[in-house]
């Protein structure tokens, strides 16, 4: 049964090893879902940056970029061709003001989630704070009102139920990360665990 749904395409370039393609999207949260509105929702940078904190308005004010990117889970299924909007990463740097000591950033989620990433892979091609998928707002399941979109790494990397960035002077693992998840995740190179 499961073979309907997850598909081996071993020829396909967009597949890295070991995945199997979906066309369903899983919901993959370790804990309960929060309940996050619009209207409640902050998201706050802070660390070595210039503390700001971000309300809904306030993130719409800045520029909008669609996307569509494949969407890969460390436990081995892939969504290939998702569509989101929002704003892309290097365009929401320039409403901040960084210190130049800082070289990595960690995701905090409202629920306690934390993930880490270099700067250099937070400020990658395609990575977003995105607030729609396929066109609607994104499911509450799915990391709704707010997620973050990590699309050349593992998709562990794409906080859902975004609360925060901090901005630091070195790498400090997030949740998974400090439960055997590997540091950085690039799934072309199967950096699954460490
Ligand atoms: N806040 C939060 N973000 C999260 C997670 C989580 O448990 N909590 N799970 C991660 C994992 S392991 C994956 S594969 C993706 C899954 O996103 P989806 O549920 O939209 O498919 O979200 C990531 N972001
Ligand atoms: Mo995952």
């Amino acid at each position: 049964m499961l073979g309907k749904f997850f598909r081996k395409e071993p020829e396909n370039p967009k597949v890295p090893a070991g995945q199997s393609v979906t066309d369903g999207f899983p919901v993959l949260t370790y804990g309960p879902t929060p309940r996050m509105s619009k209207d409640e929702l902050e998201l706050r940078v802070f660390g070595l940056a210039e503390e700001k904190v971000f309300r809904w308005d306030d993130l719409l004010a800045l520029p909008a970029t669609n996307i569509s990117k494949d969407f890969h889970c460390v436990t081995h299924w892939s969504k290939l061709d998702v569509s989101w909007t929002g704003i892309l990463c290097t365009d929401f740097m320039k409403a901040l003001k960084i210190q130049p000591e800082a070289s990595h950033i960690m995701f905090h989620c409202y629920g306690g989630y934390t993930t880490n990433l270099a700067l250099d892979d937070f400020l990658a091609e395609g990575c977003m704070l995105a607030y729609s998928l396929e066109g609607q707002d994104i499911p509450l399941e799915h990391g709704g009102p707010l997620r973050s979109l990590i699309p050349h790494l593992y998709a562990w990397k794409s906080a859902k139920w975004l609360s925060g960035i901090e901005f630091m002077s070195s790498d400090r693992p997030g949740f998974w990360e400090r439960n055997g998840y590997h540091m950085r995740g690039d799934p072309w190179k199967e950096e699954r665990y460490s």
